[in-house]
């Protein structure tokens, strides 16, 4: 089994595909262990896309992931990371194809919708840094404090 990290963008919670996303995602056969709605940090955002800071369309990018909520997911399955990025598509969605998130959902490259970690690597920085221990396996994420 393997865990990924996946977040709704500000345009795709503006659009209202939280629903029909989390229906993909759990009618592929994926388990949902992590969910939160959430606004970002720029810092964050920075932190997030770190491989990209060199880009020239870096400033946009953090700056659109900062301009709304985001729903911010962990995901478990076999091969999750390859799989779910085959469920999003293409990062452009001009040339994502249709059945895909981004093939269905989106037209241009800066607003496509939804995240997917690249690599089981950048799957656990992403799950750390937004989840942090709470997205480690066999760790409840919940408080039982709070229960009663
Ligand atoms: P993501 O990280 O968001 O899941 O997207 P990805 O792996 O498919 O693509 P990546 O290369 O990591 O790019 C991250 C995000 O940067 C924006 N982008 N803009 N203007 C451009 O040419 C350009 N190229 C990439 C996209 O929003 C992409 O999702
Ligand atoms: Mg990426």
């Amino acid at each position: 089994m393997e865990r990924t990290f996946v977040m709704i963008k500000p345009d795709g919670v503006r659009k209202g595909l939280i629903g029909p996303i989390l229906t993909r995602f759990e009618q592929k056969g994926f388990k949902l262990q992590e969910m939160k709605l959430m606004r970002i940090e720029r810092d964050k955002a920075e932190q997030h896309y770190q491989e990209h800071r060199e880009k020239a369309f870096f400033g946009e990018l953090v700056s659109f992931l900062t301009s709304g909520q985001v729903c911010a997911m962990v995901w478990e399955g076999p091969n999750a990371v390859a799989a779910a990025r085959l469920l999003i598509g293409h990062t452009n969605p001009a040339n994502a194809a249709p059945g895909t998130i981004r093939g269905d959902f989106a037209l241009e490259v800066a607003e496509n919708i939804i995240h997917g970690s690249d690599s089981a690597e950048s799957a656990d920085r992403e799950m750390e840094l937004f989840f942090g221990t709470d997205a480690k396996p066999g760790i409840p994420s919940f408080d039982v404090d709070e229960l009663d």
